[in-house]
C-alpha cells in the first residue's frame, strides 16, 4: 500500500468527520458517493480490522516473549548455536561476544569452534539452569511454612534495607527536629579549687588524645607503652574506635581543634564497606552511640549519615527465628553467629539487651521504623518469657527463643540490659511504661535473690547460678549504684529513698574495693567469701583496665545527693590514675592492683576517653553541664537526648 494512501486517515478534512476522512483515504480522494464508496458501518468495521492488525503487529514485535528469536528462527532458520545465549549480560563483554557471533555467521576468521560443540554447550547451560530451578523448587517445598514466610520476610527486608542505604547514600535522610541543646558545654564551677581539678582532668584527656594521635592515629586503640596501634577483634577491620568514642568528650571539654580533626577523619576514613566480623553490641555502643552523640551535639550531618549507614549494616544480625540478634555479624555477607563459648549457642542478655536506646534514635534520625521494630521485638520476646523467680538469665537461644543456662548477673553478661530498661523509660520522656515496669520488677527480683550484706556491713550484688549464689561482685557491676539512684525518683510504693540508699551502699562497697588495693584502683572482680570482703582472691581477677563503672556511680551519686564524699572519692581515683596508669605514651591498664610495682597491660582502652574521663570531668563541673533531665548516657557514656513526648516519632510496627 502506497504511503500516500494512508495519510488522509490521520488528517480528516474539516467538517467531513470520520466518514469523509476514511472515504477520502481509501477512495483515492473521492467524497462518499458512487458505486465504489463504502457505507459508514462498513468503513467503521474496516477501521476496526485495520487497527487490530496494526496492534497485532506491534504486539508481536514488542510484547511477545523473545519474539526476536521466534522471528529469526522462523524466518531465517538460523542455527541455535549461533543465537546469543539467554543470560548474556549487556556491556563491553557482551559486545565482543556479539561480534564473535557475527563473525561466526559470516564464516570469518576467529569464529569460536565448530557449531556442534557450541550447540552442546548451549544445551548444557539450559540443562544446568533447569536443574537449578528444580533444586530450588525442591528446597522450598521441603521448608516449613514458617521458614518460607521468614525467607519472604528477609527478602522484603533486604529490599527495605537497600532502599534505606540508598537514602543514606544519596543524602535523603529526613529533616530532624533538633531540640535546643541544653547544657552541652560549660558547667564551669565557681569554686577555684574545683575548677582546677576540672582543668586537670581536661589535661589528662589531652595526654590520652595526643598520644593516641601521635602513635596510633586511625587505629582502634593505643598501646601506650610500646607506642603503637592496638586493634581488638571486637570491631573486625573497622578502625578508629578511639576517635569515635572520644568525639563527645572532646566536644564537652571544648577541645575544638581536636574535635574538628576527629570529624575530618570520620568524614574521610570511617568506612563500613568491608568484609569484617564484628561484635554487634560493641559496635553499637561505641560507634553507633558515639556517632549519634556527636551528631546531636554538633549538628554535623556526617555523623548522622555514618550512624544510619552503620545501623543498616547491623540489621542482618536480627535474621534469627526469634528476632533475638546474633552476637557476631559479618557486615559484608550479613551472616551472623554466636560466641562459641556461650551456653548452647545462645545470645547474651547484656548484648542484645543493649541496643534499644541507639536503635530508637536510629529510627528517629532515619525516619524509618525498622530499627525500633527490631528492638521492640526483643522487648516483646523477653516480656513474654517465663522468668525463673522473676530473674532474667544471661543466655537466650535465638533459634528457640527460650532461655538456656540459668545464670543471672548484674555484672558481665547481664549488666547493661537492666540499665537500658531504666534509660528507655527516661529517654521516652517517661512514656514507655512497659520499660518502667520491666525495670522495677527486675530490680525487685535482684534485690530479693542477689543482693546481700557482708559480715561487716558491705552491700554487694552476687551472681546467681541456678539458685546458688556465688559471692563475687565484678567491677562492671559497680555501675548499678548509679542506676539504682537514677531510677529512684520513679520507684513504686514510696521506695525512692530506699533505692537512693541502695545506690549509696553499692558506691561505698565499690569504693572499698578500690581502697583495699595497693594502687587505689579496683580489681576486675572481688569476693565476699573465705574470710575476705571486697578483695580479689584469684590472680586472674586482679587486673584493672581503666574501667569507668565506679566513677560512673560516683557521678550519679554526686549529681543526685551532692554529698562531697563523692568528689573526694573521684579525686582519689584521679590521683591513682596519674600515679600508676599514666605513662609517657598515654594511660595503661594494670595487671595486678595489689602489686607494689606496676605491670602494665599496654592498652589505652577507648572507653577511658569515652567514659572514665567524661564522668570524672562531670563530677567536677556544675550540674548545668549535661543535665540528667535532658540527656541519657548510653552504656559507653555517649549522649542521647530525651525524645520529648511532643516531637513526632516514627511509628513502630506492632507484631
Ligand atoms: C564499656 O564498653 C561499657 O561501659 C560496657 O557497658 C561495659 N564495658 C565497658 C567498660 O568497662
Amino acid at each position: 500500500m502506497p504511503v500516500g494512501g494512508l495519510l488522509p486517515l490521520f488528517s480528516s478534512p474539516a467538517g467531513s468527520g470520520l466518514g469523509g476522512g476514511l472515504g477520502g483515504g481509501l477512495g483515492g480522494g473521492r467524497k462518499g458517493s458512487g458505486p465504489a464508496a463504502f457505507r459508514l458501518t462498513e468503513k467503521f468495521v474496516l477501521l476496526l480490522v485495520f487497527s487490530a492488525f496494526i496492534t497485532l503487529c506491534f504486539g508481536a514485535i514488542f510484547f511477545l516473549p523473545d519474539s526476536s528469536k521466534l522471528l529469526s528462527g522462523v524466518l531465517f532458520h538460523s542455527s541455535p548455536a549461533l543465537q546469543p545465549p539467554a543470560d548474556r549480560k549487556p556491556g563491553p563483554g557482551a559486545r565482543a561476544e556479539d561480534a564473535a557471533d557475527g563473525r561466526a555467521r559470516r564464516g570469518e576468521e576467529g569464529a569460536p569452534g565448530d557449531p556442534a560443540a557450541a550447540l552442546e554447550d548451549n544445551l548444557a547451560r539450559i540443562r544446568e539452569n533447569h536443574e537449578r530451578a528444580l533444586r530450588e523448587a525442591k528446597e522450598t517445598l521441603q521448608k516449613l511454612p514458617e521458614e518460607i514466610q521468614r525467607d519472604i520476610l528477609m527478602e522484603k527486608e533486604k529490599v527495605a534495607q537497600d532502599q534505606l542505604s540508598n537514602r543514606v547514600g544519596f543524602k535523603m535522610l529526613p529533616p530532624v527536629d533538633l531540640a535546643p541543646l541544653v547544657g552541652a558545654i560549660d558547667g564551669e564551677p565557681a569554686d577555684a579549687a574545683i575548677r582546677e581539678k576540672r582543668e586537670k582532668i581536661k589535661e589528662m584527656m589531652k595526654h590520652a588524645w595526643n598520644n593516641y594521635k601521635r602513635y596510633a592515629w586511625g587505629k582502634n586503640e593505643l598501646k601506650p607503652v610500646s607506642k603503637g596501634g592496638h586493634s581488638s577483634s571486637l570491631f573486625g577491620n573497622i578502625q578508629g574506635a578511639t576517635i569515635v568514642d572520644a568525639l563527645d568528650t572532646l566536644f564537652i571539654m571544648k577541645m575544638k581543634d581536636e574535635f574538628e580533626e576527629a570529624k575530618a577523619w570520620v568524614d574521610e576514613n570511617l568506612n563500613f564497606n568491608m568484609n569484617a566480623e564484628v561484635s554487634v553490641f560493641e559496635v553499637n555502643i561505641r560507634f553507633v552511640g558515639g556517632l549519634i552523640s556527636a551528631y546531636y551535639l554538633s549538628g554535623e550531618e556526617i555523623f548522622r549519615k555514618k550512624a544510619v549507614e552503620l545501623g543498616v549494616k547491623l540489621l542482618p544480625a536480627f535474621h534469627t527465628p526469634s528476632g533475638i540478634p546474633w552476637a557476631l555479624l559479618n557486615i559484608k555477607s550479613g551472616i551472623g553467629r554466636n560466641w562459641p563459648w556461650a551456653s548452647g549457642g545462645s545470645s547474651i542478655l547484656a548484648e542484645f539487651g543493649t541496643l534499644h536506646l541507639e536503635f530508637i534514635h536510629l529510627s528517629y534520625l532515619s525516619g524509618n521504623p525498622i530499627f525500633a521494630d527490631k528492638v521492640m521485638n526483643i522487648r516483646t520476646v523477653l516480656n513474654n518469657l517465663e522468668k525463673p523467680q522473676g530473674l532474667y538469665p544471661n543466655y537466650l537461644n535465638p533459634n528457640s527463643g527460650q532461655w538456656a543456662q540459668y545464670h543471672v548477673s548484674v555484672g558481665g553478661l547481664g549488666d547493661s540490659f537492666y540499665e537500658y530498661l531504666l534509660k528507655a523509660w527516661l529517654m521516652s520522656d517517661k512514656t514507655d511504661l512497659q520499660a518502667k515496669k520491666m525495670y522495677f520488677d527486675a530490680i525487685k527480683a535482684i534485690e530479693t535473690h542477689l543482693i546481700r550484706k557482708s559480715r561487716n556491713g558491705l552491700t554487694y550484688i552476687a551472681e546467681w547460678k541456678g539458685g546458688l549464689l556465688e559471692h563475687k561482685m565484678g567491677h562492671l557491676t559497680c555501675f548499678a549504684g548509679g542506676m539504682f539512684a537514677l531510677g529512684a525518683d520513679d520507684a513504686p510504693e514510696g521506695l525512692t529513698q530506699h533505692y537512693l540508699q541502695l545506690g549509696a551502699e553499692i558506691a561505698r562497697t565499690c569504693h572499698e574495693s578500690y581502697n583495699r588495693t595497693f594502687v587505689k584502683l579496683g580489681p576486675e572482680a572481688f569476693r565476699f567469701d573465705g574470710g575476705v570482703e571486697a578483695i580479689a582472691t584469684r590472680q586472674n581477677e586482679k587486673y584493672y583496665i581503666l574501667r569507668p563503672e565506679v566513677v560512673e556511680t560516683y557521678m550519679y551519686m554526686w549529681r543526685l545527693t551532692h554529698d562531697p564524699k563523692y568528689r573526694k572519692w573521684a579525686w582519689e581515683a584521679v590521683e591513682a590514675l596519674e600515679k600508676h596508669c599514666r605513662v609517657k605514651g598515654g594511660y595503661s591498664g594494670l595487671r595486678d592492683v595489689y602489686f607494689h610495682k606496676e605491670s602494665y597491660d599496654d592498652v589505652q582502652q577507648s572507653f577511658f576517653l569515652a567514659e572514665t574521663l567524661k564522668y570524672l570531668y562531670l563530677i567536677f563541673s556544675d550540674d548545668d553541664l549535661l543535665p540528667l533531665e535532658h540527656w541519657i548516657f548510653n552504656t559507653e557514656a555517649h549522649l542521647l537526648p530525651v525524645l520529648s513526648r511532643n516531637i513526632k516519632k516514627v511509628e513502630v510496627n506492632e507484631k
